[in-house]
């Protein structure tokens, strides 16, 4: 990959036969994989709280060093129970710059997600803005750890207590990881994991409540089973949130696998550090290294300043090598429905979001992922930006044909699972 001619959008063969994701689950011991499936079957307990999702649950909870974990299906009905237990009603804040679940879980209840603006340094929300944004009808806070970099919990802590708030973290992103030396999981009233097969330990879909507020423990305990106490006897409001004893199963192994999938991406992520490294205007995201980390997200800043190239025109040229790049979280919730007709001018408060959105960019990694891969990634991102001016006009000639380019697009997307 030397000049512009061998780049797969100006009609090269692409660099990569088949698609590298973004986030290709990360697979453990198969073999103690199926042992435990075998004796799941053996046993013929399959779900409602069986002896691995018991297991699962305390491990969890000592990794952490919380009280309380409970195992639920996903994250995303982890965060309703939780916000249902924590008793939230009128707003809660939010930032936009979140994958929707998160505002989703508050207004599937019809709570109003107010959505608030974050620091740009770190992704997360500004506590400099969310004291802004409480009103009278505000019930809480829901920090989100992005990329598993912590929120600044001590300074939101410090507000909801000043203005008697629950504060939940919507931690999907932050398994493994620590601030302060303390684990992600024992912050404000209640945090959410997500077990996601694309997140880098997975469940199959997954997540848990982890807290240590007993009563709000209990009560979750409690709703995610239909509110029974035992047989016969319902004794609160409930839902399905149980996770089953497949799912367990591969949360065991993949923990025993653990420390090699961080490994694997610490190894990729110092790479396409080394690897991008003075390229104009590319900066990935750092995390602290003197903390814990699962450094899961690879997360590039595009400034089309200086890299002559809009960061939507990399994702085209990515996708056209089959690397299948993603700008998550665009656009940002507040410009996805409901909460666009709800709030059409919810951008005016959100400037540091609306900023960044327009210049983020994940790259593929976990254990599917090999140093070539990511040299080669590396290669066309830093030639491209060699030559941005050139590569801009190129594309800007490629516009009559824009609409067949984006129906490929969707094919690559379509014929690769
Ligand atoms: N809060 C936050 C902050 C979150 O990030 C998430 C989830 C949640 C809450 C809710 O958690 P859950 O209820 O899901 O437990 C993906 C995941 O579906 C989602 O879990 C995750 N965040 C989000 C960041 O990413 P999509 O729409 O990008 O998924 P999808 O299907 O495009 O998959 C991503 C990549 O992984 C693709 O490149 C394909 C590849 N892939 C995917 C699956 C499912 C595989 O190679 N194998 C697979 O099995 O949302």
């Amino acid at each position: 990959m030397n000049e512009l001619n061998d780049l797969a959008i100006f009609g090269s063969t692409p660099a990569f036969a088949e698609p590298l994701h973004v986030g290709r689950p990360n697979i453990g011991n198969r073999e103690r994989l199926l042992e435990r499936v075998n004796n799941m079957l053996d046993r013929r307990w399959l779900t409602n709280h069986g002896p691995y999702v018991q297991e699962l649950e305390q491990r969890i909870a000592a990794m952490l060093g919380v009280e309380h974990c409970i195992a639920i299906c996903n994250a995303t009905v982890a965060l309703e129970i939780a916000i249902r237990a924590a008793g939230l009603t009128g707003e809660v804040i939010v930032p936009s710059l979140t994958f929707i679940a998160t505002a989703h879980a508050l207004q599937w209840q019809e709570i109003t997600p107010v959505f608030c603006d974050i620091d740009p340094r770190t992704h997360n929300l500004d506590p400099c803005r969310v004291e802004d944004m409480i009103t009278p009808r505000t019930a809480a806070i829901i920090g989100v750890h992005l990329w598993g970099r912590p929120c600044a919990v001590e300074a939101l802590a410090e507000i909801a207590r000043r203005h008697n708030l629950k504060l939940l973290y919507d931690a999907a992103p932050a398994f493994g990881c620590s601030h302060r030396g303390k684990m992600i999981g024992s912050f404000g009233d209640a945090e959410v994991l997500s077990f996601h097969a694309t997140k880098f330990f997975n469940t199959l879909e997954g997540g848990a409540v982890v807290t240590n507020d007993d009563d709000l423990a209990a009560r979750i305990r409690l709703m995610q089973n239909f509110g029974f106490e035992g047989y016969d006897r319902v004794i609160y409001i409930g839902t399905n949130g149980k996770m089953n004893e497949m799912s367990a199963a591969m949360g065991l192994t993949s923990l025993e696998s653990l420390d090699e999938f961080i490994h694997v991406n610490y190894r990729n992520y110092k790479q396409y550090q080394r690897e991008l490294e003075g390229i104009p205007g590319i900066q990935q995201i750092t995390y602290d290294e003197a903390e814990k980390c699962n450094y899961q997200y690879i997360v590039l800043e595009v400034d089309q300043a200086y890299t002559g190239v809009s960061r939507d025109q990399l994702v085209d040229i990515l996708w056209a090598e089959h690397v299948l790049a993603r700008r998550y979280f665009y656009p940002g919730c507040h410009r996805m429905e409901p909460y666009r007709s709800y709030f059409p001018h919810a951008g005016l408060l959100l400037p540091e979001t609306e900023k960044v959105v327009e210049r983020l960019l994940s790259l593929p990694t976990g254990t599917a992922v090999g140093p070539d891969e990511i040299g080669k990634i590396c290669q066309i991102i830093r030639l491209v930006v060699e030559h941005g001016p050139q590569v801009r006009e190129r594309l800007q000639k490629l516009v009559v044909k824009e609409s067949s380019y984006k129906c490929q697009k969707m094919n690559v997307y379509r014929s690769f699972p």
